[in-house]
């Protein structure tokens, strides 16, 4: 498919270490992926240390779940990914799903979170929840990846 990179916005997906040893439920994530047409541009694994998992979740620092947030996250495999997709952003949050549990099993089962969210903390994946957060996300873990760089280069690459 070509597609000017112009009319494609950028986010940042995490697969959250609840999932991410758990080879269908990856193989399904990734089929819904690519139906609902986003472009995967960048794919890593990687293991959060608890430092780096307190930086990135420093927003909810002092809420009642952090502490948990925390050790769940640095407790296993991470995938964090770039996505791209007209309005992805949007688009991305919607495919997972609300963040509380009981929310997706009565309102949304068919989003990730409601087919493979266990609890309100290990609900599956995470989702950049503006540009200015997707700006910082991707370069939390793609600080070698340049936004600018990437729009500039507008050529049918996918
Ligand atoms: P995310 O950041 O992962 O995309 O999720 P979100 O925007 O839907 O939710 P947010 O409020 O930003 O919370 C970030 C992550 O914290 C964990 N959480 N646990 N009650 C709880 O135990 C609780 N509430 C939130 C979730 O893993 C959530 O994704
Ligand atoms: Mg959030």
């Amino acid at each position: 498919m070509v597609t000017a990179r112009g009319s494609l916005q950028l986010t940042l997906a995490l697969f959250k270490p609840d999932i991410t040893r758990v080879p269908h439920v990856l193989k399904a994530i990734r089929q819904r992926i690519v139906e609902e047409e986003f472009f995967i541009i960048r794919n890593k694994e990687l293991r959060l240390t608890r430092e780096e998992t307190e930086q990135f979740y420093i927003e909810h620092q002092g809420k009642f779940f952090y502490n948990r947030l925390v050790t769940f996250m640095s407790s296993g495999p991470t995938q964090a990914l770039i996505l791209a997709h007209e309005d992805a952003i949007k688009r991305w949050r919607h495919l997972m799903g609300p963040t509380k549990v009981y929310k997706t099993k009565f309102e949304a089962p068919s989003t990730i979170r409601g087919m493979y969210g266990l609890t309100d903390t290990r609900n599956s994946t995470h989702g950049s929840d503006s540009p200015d957060t997707a700006a910082k996300e991707i370069a939390f873990f793609y600080p070698e990846f340049s936004i600018e760089d990437w729009y500039k280069n507008d050529e049918p690459s996918f």
